[in-house]
């Protein structure tokens, strides 16, 4: 896919309706990190993406952490991991980034430091997550915790039916949602690239856990002389691979985006054990607005805008592991 900067491209329908709020940022010659920002915040703030900030869904305890990363390259990235209470979570990334000298802020530390910046505290937990997570309480034949020991859990995979910019899920409610991240990366008018993403994570993961959206290199990795890549999906995958630090660096090497995404993809289907609930999706962009999405399976699906498309499309790359 090739788009024209200013341009911005996120992971998931949701991902329309941040694109749209960073949109005029980008187009008034603005900064690609304040686009990013805004994306996400956009999509932390609604309730009923049950994947990202308020409304999130909790871990097995039934608390909602949040982890979130911002990054224009290796020497500026900032993220906090295992957060609660703080919808905007790409917001205290990047507050890390620019108010501290560290890259990484976790759990009541995190909390601490978002308070003494201003940021609101707020329960993300909202009352049909918490009915979720109470119905899967109760339900006898649940997942167990550690999902990696489960092998029979069916599918269940985030699908955009009709491109609302809401996020549709399969038919059973009953079931467990899946991995959702905003994951977005913008270039703006003056060439500059950046990129954040921001999560609650895997739904009743155990307690304590934190995937790959916080860690530097596997959700999300920005390289001002390269280009950049972003994430979504089961993070213990991504994190096998350092997933978007090696699709950045396959480009270094000279591969296209598409090359590159699916490259990482199948490394991951070669590493790994795949169970029938594993998704990845990746999204890579270098600074001339080439750029590619691909996931292990179908249902992933990319937004993307610049000054001639706004659009929700498939990405190019579906392995379609058994
Ligand atoms: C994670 N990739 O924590 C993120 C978000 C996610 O289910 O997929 N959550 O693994």
């Amino acid at each position: 896919m090739q788009l024209d900067p200013p341009l911005i491209i996120s992971t998931w329908s949701f991902g329309q309706r941040g694109n749209r709020l960073a949109w005029p940022i980008l187009s008034a010659g603005g900064d690609s990190l304040d686009a990013v920002e805004r994306a996400c915040t956009e999509v932390e703030r609604d309730p009923e993406v049950d994947s990202v900030g308020l409304g999130g869904l909790p871990d097995s305890g039934g608390e909602v952490t949040v982890d979130a990363a911002v990054m224009f390259g290796p020497d500026r990235h900032g993220s906090v991991c295992f957060v609660r209470d703080i919808i905007s979570a790409a917001s205290l990334a990047r507050r890390v980034m620019e108010a501290t000298d560290h890259a990484m802020l976790a759990g009541a530390g995190a909390q601490d430091f978002a308070s003494a910046q201003g940021f609101e505290r707020v329960r993300l937990l909202s009352d049909a997550a918490q009915a979720k997570w109470r119905s899967w309480k109760e339900k006898p034949d649940r997942p167990p915790v550690d999902q990696s020991q489960d092998r029979g859990l069916a599918a269940l995979r985030p699908v955009d039916r009709d491109q609302s910019g809401r996020l549709f899920h399969g038919d059973s409610e009953e079931r467990w949602r899946h991995h959702d991240t905003i994951g977005t990366l913008a270039v703006d008018g003056h060439g500059v690239m950046a990129g954040a993403c921001s999560t609650s994570g895997t739904p009743f993961k155990a307690p304590g856990r934190v995937g790959d959206s916080p860690i530097v290199g596997h959700g999300l990795y920005v390289d001002p002389e390269v280009g950049g890549a972003v994430a979504t999906g089961t993070g213990e995958l991504i994190m096998g691979v350092c997933g978007s630090f090696l699709i950045v660096e396959l480009m270094r090497a000279g591969a296209e985006p598409r090359e590159a995404v699916e490259a990482a993809l199948r490394r991951i289907e070669h590493t790994h054990d795949l169970r029938a609930d594993h998704q990845v999706g990746f999204i890579a962009l270098k600074h001339d607005g080439s750029c590619a999405a691909g996931s292990l399976r179908a249902g992933f699906k990319v937004a993307v805008r610049d000054g001639r498309r706004d659009s929700v499309e498939e990405p190019e790359i579906v392995l379609r592991v058994d």
